[in-house]
């Protein structure tokens, strides 16, 4: 694997047009994100700053600039420079960040990947972009361990927090380095990560974002959106190789020189007693949490919400009443915001003050948002159409050039897969994906890829995966299976074939709900028809 300057950037056919409209979105051509969200922070008065809040104490920014330079030196020498791809495997936990932050000052890219991944998605991404090291958290070892196996360039392992003995550990390549590092001078174009995200036909797809996409997304949405002072402090579950968590945990809250909260796996008490006891001032969260927080007795008396003053709500759509629910039980405003991978983050989203509940909101600040028709035409106002959008970010799919140009059309235009109606305000309302994606929860959860692992069982003939309507998780994953003609239904093969997905995939993509059928409906050229299965699951 070599370093070579082409490789840095993706080929210029692939480079999408986009849009600089606001004069903060003017960077110079050398750019380096993580001196932009560290260095800046970690010199003056501001040093003594917090930066990172957990259970256990607080972390201020010179603090982490010290031990994300030591990192700096140690990961120079193990070999790894600029625009190698280092594959991360943490949780919400300050390595995360220094990790994160010391291979961006190196120019190394980021491969973020979510705790939940098994083995089998961990080596796909570790080929599909040839990471040549791990930095891992140790009680999340075992899956990637599994996964180089299948994985020959994935060579080593640098082991973060309970390392074994013989362990090359991410503390052993601090220790001693000297406390200061100057950033790479990284072209403001150059990779800086790639974020994995579930295609809707089951093929992860990683997504490239420059050192200037990331903080264009700081200082269109965070900016103008969520107008952040030094004084908040960020708080959510988002994992933050997720890039809901990159920006809404990391990025976000550094780039204003802000703090950030990191708390465990979320429960809706250890999520509430994290907002109270750090006393968050922002929240990102997606809509089932904030439901399931409601949930919780006595919620307000039980926890002090006091200092909360946003909460943002994304990875699917806010329903008018958990908006109200929430407004009435805390006084405080949720902003729904829709955003992808792609796009790095929220590219429409609700205004403080003028929010509609139900709708999405209106476009950031720095995007262009359209409805259009298949063929890129506008639609009118009230009519149901793709939501398409030019911006600051935009996809640049990793060595994809076939799903590129699903997703980037008509000259530079970004189309989700979102079916979206604007209305004569402006306003724009979510109304449904128009592919077999499943959102769960705020899980992405590819139907064909949930039905590959079931048609692998013994048991299984065939398998049809849709999205069935649940009024917490807004949908659930579903499959409709043909046993082997040998095989008889029963509630154990049910579970059986619920535990053969939960190991094989991320657990939550196993089908929460199972129908036995003899067949599937299909079209007369074979096609099944999964509209009819969402039909009957209604
Ligand atoms: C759906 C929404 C309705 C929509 C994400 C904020 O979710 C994020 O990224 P993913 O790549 O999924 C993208 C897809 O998720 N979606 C997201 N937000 C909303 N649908 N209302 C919403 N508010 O289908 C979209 O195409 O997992 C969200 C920031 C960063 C992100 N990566």
């Amino acid at each position: 694997m070599s370093a070579t300057p082409a490789e840095s950037l993706p080929p210029p056919d692939l480079m999408p047009e986009r849009l600089y409209t606001l004069p903060e979105l003017r960077y110079p051509l050398s750019l380096n994100v993580g001196e932009a969200l560290l260095d800046a922070n970690a010199g003056g008065d501001h040093a003594t700053r917090p930066a990172i809040h957990t259970a256990t104490g607080t972390i201020t920014y010179a603090d982490l600039a010290r031990r994300v330079n030591r990192l700096c030196h140690g990961l120079r020498a193990l070999g790894l420079d600029r625009q190698h791809r280092v594959l991360l495997r943490l949780p919400n936990a300050p390595d995360f960040i220094v990790a994160y932050l010391a291979c961006q000052k190196l120019g190394i890219v980021t491969v973020g990947t979510m705790p939940l991944l098994r083995a089998r998605e961990l080596a796909y991404i570790a080929n599909d972009a040839d990471t040549r090291a791990a930095i891992v958290w140790g009680g999340l070892r075992d899956e990637l361990e599994r996964a180089q196996a299948h994985a020959p360039a994935l060579k080593h392992l640098i082991v973060a927090g309970e390392p074994k003995a013989g362990d090359t550990t991410l503390e052993s390549l601090v220790t001693g380095q000297p406390e200061r590092f100057t950033a790479e001078g990284t072209g403001r174009d150059e990779i800086a990560m790639i974020a994995y995200t579930s295609g809707s036909t089951g093929v992860p797809k990683g997504c490239v974002h420059d050192h200037r996409d990331i903080l264009a997304s700081a200082d269109s949405y965070a900016r103008y959106v969520l107008a952040p002072s030094p004084d908040d402090r960020f708080g959510g579950h988002p994992t933050l190789a997720f890039t809901f968590g990159t920006g809404g945990l990391l990025v976000f809250p550094f780039r204003f020189g802000a703090s950030t909260v990191l708390s465990g796996p979320f429960t809706p008490e250890s999520m509430l007693e994290t907002f109270a006891r750090h006393r968050v001032t922002v929240a990102f969260c997606a809509p089932t949490s904030y439901r399931l927080m409601l949930r919780v007795p006595d919620m307000t008396k039980r926890y002090g919400l006091e200092s909360l003053r946003l909460g943002v709500s994304a990875a699917e759509p806010l329903p008018a009443a958990t908006w109200r629910d929430w407004h009435e039980a805390t006084g405080v405003e949720l902003l729904d915001g829709i955003g992808s991978t792609e796009m790095f983050h929220i590219f429409i989203s609700s205004v403080r003050g003028r929010v509609r509940p139900g709708a999405t909101g209106v476009p950031v600040p720095g995007y262009d948002c359209r409805v259009v028709d298949e063929t890129g035409t506008e639609c009118a106002p009230g009519q149901p159409g793709l939501i398409a959008i030019k911006g600051p970010t935009g996809c640049k799919y990793w060595r994809k050039p076939d799903r590129q140009a699903e997703y980037v059309r008509w000259n530079a235009w970004n189309v989700t897969g979102d079916v979206y109606v604007m209305d004569e305000d402006g306003f724009f309302t979510y109304q449904c994906r128009s592919d077999d994606m499943i959102v769960s929860g705020g899980y992405k959860i590819p139907g064909p890829e949930v039905e590959h692992v079931l048609d692998e069982h013994p048991a299984v003939a065939e398998s049809a995966v849709i999205a069935a309507p649940d009024e917490t998780r807004g949908f659930v994953v579903k499959a409709y299976v043909v046993l082997k003609p040998d095989r008889h239904p029963s509630p154990g093969l049910c579970g059986e074939l619920q535990d053969h997905v939960k190991r094989e995939l991320a657990p939550y993509k196993y089908p929460r709900l199972i129908e036995f059928v003899s067949e599937l409906p299909r079209t007369e050229t074979g096609k099944i028809q999964r509209y009819r299965l969402r039909q009957m699951a209604t």
